[in-house]
């Protein structure tokens, strides 16, 4: 009794542990001009659209005064006055964020710190300039020891070899939660030592920690996580290679692509960031491709790791690419699925022209623009450019209807193609009813899929079709092979 009553104790503590296969699903909260408005009161008035979104994690900007407005050259970590809001509606915010299930998660700036009105002269809190680290710039009475990590050109980089300093950030880390932050987002790790990362957790418990070291190396990141061993970092490395696969048709790369592929539990995956977002120009690294962005999210949503998504996709602003609708239906998919941080992937192609995978065998995900479908049995759940994604057939989708009647076996033809208003899809073909000297019309569906269903085919039955605009314009290249009883998905060119 005793045993089973720890046994249950445990997994409970397993299934609340960001490493034991989350669900969680999570939005970056602010964009690089988000403080250009009342961004504190912007987010509390969408809490309610995030929660329904289905976002279970949210990460906030720097939200103590600082000498940037981004917030990321903190100066008085204690005054939460910042170019976001005032305290007090930022506290307003944390409350409604927690009131709907969705934790907060705080951008934690700890590298470096800046003066209040010089370059070392810190307030609220007031610390001593000897938590400087020895080899930062600025000229004056610094600490004896050297900086963790590397060093950071443009404020004071602190000495966290100092039980003193350590003793500090846990006091603001502990205020933070207090607040109501559920988890810690580190920026900068490369710039102090990931022991340090490990000790400000444990001392914290945060729900979730997460590192920003940014770097497209695997082995890397890898290294990192390791070495900090309680922490998740973002998976640089998957969006690099992602960026890679969809511009020089290298998708054999995605089969062993980024920190997922070496251990998923400690991956946050993403597209794009405050700092690689357009509106950067390029600051740091260019960003994702448009073309590209929806097989992007088609990636990660269904793929283990936590996935992060970048609020002007999610929330369309100053004309940047809208992803909006997409990104709900995928993240739908991904809960209605189950599927988590930890699922399985069973990759089935990845070469010069696609990449194909099952995750958790309930969910199949084609991005490249190669042909690729997983058969019969499976229903096609979203698509867009370069990319479609399936779920296990089985009675419950809403517009199939090709389960039950009787005896017949159905075959499903299903041309995922937009030809533009007030034209239509036909198929013809070797097997009657089809023929090559007139089409049938194939009826429109959401998200511009042409389907075509018969009983006439006998279960494995070969048969020969190709796909025309209006019953005259014929799909190019060879004729498309399938067999009766499938669902057959076609993405054809013109
Ligand atoms: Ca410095
Ligand atoms: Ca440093």
């Amino acid at each position: 009794m005793i045993k089973n009553l720890k046994s249950l104790l445990l997994s409970f503590l397993l299934s609340v542990s960001a490493f034991a296969g989350s669900p969680d699903v999570m939005l970056q909260g602010f964009h690089w001009t988000s403080q250009a408005t009342n961004w504190w009161q912007t987010l509390e008035g969408l809490s309610g659209q995030i929660e329904a979104d289905g976002y279970t994690m949210i990460w906030l900007p720097p939200s103590s005064d600082a000498a940037s407005k981004e917030g990321y050259l903190p100066r008085e970590l204690n005054n939460y006055n910042s170019f976001y809001g005032s305290q007090a509606q930022l506290q307003s915010l944390l409350n409604a964020l927690n009131g709907r299930g969705v934790a907060p998660i705080a951008d934690i700036v700890v590298n470096h710190r800046v003066g209040c009105t010089g370059w070392a002269d810190f307030c609220n809190p007031a610390w001593p300039s000897w938590y400087i680290a020895q080899n930062d710039e600025w000229n004056g009475g610094k600490s004896g020891n050297s900086d963790t990590g590397e060093a950071y050109c443009c404020a004071r980089d602190l000495d966290h070899n100092l039980p003193q300093l350590q003793n500090d950030i846990v006091a603001w880390l502990n205020q933070l939660k207090g607040m109501g932050y559920k988890g810690w987002r580190y920026d900068l790790v490369k710039g102090f030592a990931p022991w340090a990362v490990k000790l400000y957790n444990d001392r914290t418990n945060p729900e979730i920690s997460i590192g920003e070291f940014f770097d497209g190396d695997t082995n890397a990141v890898h290294n990192w996580v390791n070495a900090a061993q309680n922490s998740t970092a973002f998976d640089f490395p998957l969006r690099f290679q992602l960026i890679d696969a969809f511009n020089n048709n290298n998708y054999g790369s995605l089969r062993f692509a980024g920190l997922i592929s070496r251990d998923s539990s400690k991956s946050v995956t993403f597209i794009e960031n405050h700092d690689t977002e357009e509106q950067r120009g390029g600051a740091y690294v260019q960003p994702f491709p448009r073309f590209h962005l929806e097989a992007g999210y088609a990636f990660i949503l269904t793929h283990p790791g936590i996935p992060c998504v970048f609020w002007t996709h999610q929330y369309p602003f100053g004309g940047f690419p809208d992803l909006s609708d997409k990104i709900r239906e995928l993240i739908q998919i991904r809960k209605n699925q189950g599927i988590t941080s930890t699922s399985s992937v069973n990759v089935v192609a990845a070469d010069g022209s696609k990449y194909a995978a099952y995750i958790d065998n309930k969910v199949a995900v084609k991005v490249g623009w190669g042909d690729w479908s997983p058969g019969a049995g499976w229903d096609l759940a979203s698509s867009g450019q370069n990319y479609a994604v399936w779920v296990q057939g089985g009675g419950d989708g809403g517009d199939g209807g090709d389960g039950g009647d009787g005896t017949g076996t159905t075959t499903t033809i299903r041309v995922h193609y937009d030809v533009g208003f007030g034209n239509n899809i036909a198929i013809r073909g070797d097997s009657a009813p089809l023929s090559w000297g007139s089409g049938v019309d194939a009826n429109w569906s959401s998200g511009n899929v042409w389907v075509w269903s018969t009983d006439a085919f006998a279960n494995g039955e070969t048969f020969a079709f190709k796909a025309l605009i209006n019953d005259s314009r014929w799909q190019s290249g060879g004729n498309v092979v399938g067999q009766g009883g499938q669902t057959i998905n076609v993405y054809p060119n013109f």
